[in-house]
């Protein structure tokens, strides 16, 4: 799928906002219907793999890190309080080393691979992108 992409002041401040959406997912720590489990161990790393549709990948000659991925709900998404869950939504996801983007495109569904550490600091990054069959049925809100 080909569509002309934003222009890159455009894109830089999509990606901010992007990046301040998933601050606010990582720091939604309350959710009174989310049952509370064991605070993860100090240093320890989660990884989880989550599907999706990429709403944004940068041009190849800009040099952010980072794309969008309208992602299906990860129950088992630990936060940094210990409670699960993160909803459905699109947001961004860094790329890690070694991570590569290459033939994936705006409305691809893809599986992603992705590690958050909160401690000592929080930390975040995608290992792993892997398109998938275009009829892959997603459970997406408003999805194709
Ligand atoms: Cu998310």
């Amino acid at each position: 799928m080909n569509r002309p992409g934003p222009s890159p002041r455009r894109l830089a401040a999509h990606v901010i906002a992007a990046a301040g959406l998933f601050a606010c997912a990582l720091a939604l720590t309350a959710c009174p219907e989310k049952k509370p489990v064991e605070p993860a161990a100090s240093g320890s790393r989660h990884t989880y793999v989550v599907r999706g549709m990429v709403a944004m990948v940068p041009d190849p000659s800009h040099p952010i890190r980072e794309f969008m991925v309208h992602h299906e709900a990860i129950p088992g998404f630990v936060r940094k309080d210990g409670t699960l869950g993160m909803n459905e939504m699109t947001m961004a996801f860094p790329l890690g080393e070694g991570a590569s983007l290459a033939g994936i495109e705006v409305g691809d569904k893809v599986e992603v691979e992705f590690h958050v550490e909160w401690e000592p600091r929080a930390r975040f990054w995608t290992s792993r992108v892997t398109e998938l069959p275009e009829e892959t049925a997603l459970e997406l809100r408003g999805a194709k």
